[in-house]
């Protein structure tokens, strides 16, 4: 018997690597999406030019701050397994909309959850795409038992949709896993992430095609994995008897400053630093061609994660296969195909 199962935030990054996952595992699965003015579902497009995938891949509209379209695709659907990987899921962003955030990052998870207990789906698995950033000012090496200290509207409304999640699964018996996941980026990340901005700006340097990359805080670390295996770990999660919370992480962190260093390193193009704070730039072919812009610091920064995947190693037999030069070619590779 194939599982079904069901994406909100398909046509994101990770709904986009889920999807073909399970499509691969033979699932069918359903895809949420929101109604756009243009065209949104250009990382999934490939699985509709597949024959065989397109009859195991259905969308459906809906919207995380909508109930009543939340209640009617579960009810529709009857899926083995829920994933929301749907979310506002940009920390600066989430400072200008707060009360958005709060609304499709907390409320929106309780939507599901509840629609998952109402229409009493007792088979039905259900997934939370919680984040590092509840860890935010506590500090690494960050596990499953670390103390959330959240900085962001973001990491505050998704630590509600922890606490839902585990509020439902100990009241209602539901079987529902919190991943705590690290970054993860890939050729197909948004284009405002740090990683992508600086691979595309790169690139684009390189080929002459642009002149200048700003940037803000140069000295934040982050854990940057692969959005390919992290993906792997949600499904495992979901694969167990018990429903369970996991970190998923890479245990190695690195500064902004030393991914542009990585990959210009990878693109062979020799950047010397000089200067400090605001005024530090980054020269390549004696052009300042990275400068400092102080309209992409935060008000609050969480400056240093770093996973302990132990949990997940131990439980899940899930590790990172991907390194951060692997990744860093991987987005390099795609993003110069793009831009020859
Ligand atoms: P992403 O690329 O920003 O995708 C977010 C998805 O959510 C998109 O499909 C988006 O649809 C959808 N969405 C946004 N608002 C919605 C709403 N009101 N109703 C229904 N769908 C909505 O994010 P991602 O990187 O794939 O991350 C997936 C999830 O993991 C997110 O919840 C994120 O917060 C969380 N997370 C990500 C990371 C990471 O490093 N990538 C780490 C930890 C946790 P549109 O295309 O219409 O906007
Ligand atoms: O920033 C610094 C910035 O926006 C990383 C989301 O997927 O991961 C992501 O959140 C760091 C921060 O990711 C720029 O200040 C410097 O310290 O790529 P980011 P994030 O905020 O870590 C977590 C785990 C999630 O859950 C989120 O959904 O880079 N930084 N200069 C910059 N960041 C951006 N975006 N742009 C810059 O110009």
């Amino acid at each position: 018997m194939k599982k079904t199962a069901l994406i909100f935030g398909v046509n994101g990054q990770d709904g986009s690597y889920l999807s073909k996952l399970l499509l691969k595992k033979n699932y069918n699965v359903f895809g949420v999406i929101r109604r756009s003015s243009s065209f949104n579902t250009s990382r999934i497009d490939d699985i509709y030019k597949d024959p065989h995938e397109r009859t195991s891949f259905k969308l459906i509209y809906g919207d995380l701050t909508d109930s009543l379209s939340v209640l009617k695709i579960l009810k529709m659907t009857n899926p083995q397994e829920v994933y929301n990987l749907a979310a506002q899921s940009h920390v600066k962003v989430s400072f200008d909309v707060p009360e958005y955030t709060a609304n499709v990052d907390a409320i929106g998870t309780l939507r599901i959850l509840d629609a998952i207990k109402t229409l009493n789906l007792k088979k039905t698995k259900f997934y939370q795409a919680g984040t590092s950033e509840m860890f935010g000012k506590s500090p690494p090496p960050q596990n499953e038992l670390t103390n959330f200290r959240p900085q962001s509207p973001y990491a505050v409304a998704k630590l509600y949709a922890h606490w839902i999640t585990a509020c439902y699964r100990d009241a209602y018996n539901l079987f529902a896993c919190n991943g705590i996941l690290f970054n993860h980026e890939s050729p197909v990340r948004g284009g405002t992430f740090v990683t992508k901005k600086i691979i595309s700006s790169l690139c684009k340097i390189k080929e002459g095609r642009k002149n200048t990359l700003y940037l803000g805080n140069l000295y934040a670390k982050r854990d940057w994995g692969h959005a390919k295996d992290y993906v792997e770990a949600m499904w495992k999660m979901l694969q167990k008897r018990n429903a369970s919370d996991f970190v998923i992480a890479t245990g190695k962190s690195y500064s902004v400053k030393d991914f542009v260093n990585l990959a210009s390193k990878e693109l062979k193009m020799n950047i010397k630093w000089k200067g400090k704070g605001l005024k530090e730039i980054g020269i390549y072919k004696n052009k300042a061609i990275i400068k400092i812009d102080k309209k992409y610091f935060r008000p609050l920064e969480v400056e240093h994660l770093r996973g302990s995947y132990k949990k997940a190693k131990n439980v899940l037999n899930w590790s990172p296969r991907n390194s951060l030069k692997q990744l860093i070619k991987d987005m390099i590779i795609s993003e110069l195909n793009e831009v020859k």
